[in-house]
């Protein structure tokens, strides 16, 4: 499986730094992201290492939005958005490709709020 050393997310992947996991296979991992827009805020990432969407082998995501729905389930959100930054201008910060799940909970966190997101 493909994994940059210097990249932040392949070392939350292989526990050199720590994360709040929720979920791991052999080629997914979700977990809390540090700077929430809203409680439950997950990222869901694949193992194998690519810095934008169009990077990423197409088998290496298969997982990715049904684990996104499981969690969103699973912290019992049903308004929520997925959302996957590619580049700069579109506010990638993280070289690595994941996905966020963001739930909106209420009306009064809806669309105006933080978005478009970092
Ligand atoms: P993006 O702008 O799409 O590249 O979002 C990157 C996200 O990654 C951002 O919401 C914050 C999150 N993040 C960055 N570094 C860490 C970290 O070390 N741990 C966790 N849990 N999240 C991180």
């Amino acid at each position: 499986m493909a994994s940059l050393p210097s990249c932040i997310f392949c070392k939350i992947i292989k526990g050199e730094i720590p994360s709040l996991k929720l979920f791991e296979s052999d080629k997914t991992y979700a977990f809390l992201d540090i700077g929430p827009l809203s409680s439950g805020h997950s990222l869901i990432i694949p193992k194998h290492h690519g810095a934008k969407l169009h990077d990423m082998p197409a088998d290496q995501l298969t997982e990715i939005l049904p684990v996104a729905a499981r969690i969103a389930q699973a912290v019992g959100c049903e308004d929520y958005n997925i959302l996957q930054n590619n580049g700069r201008i579109a506010h990638q910060v993280v070289d690595h490709v994941h996905f966020h799940m963001i739930p909106k909970p209420n009306e009064a966190e809806g669309l105006g709020v933080g978005w478009p997101v970092r």
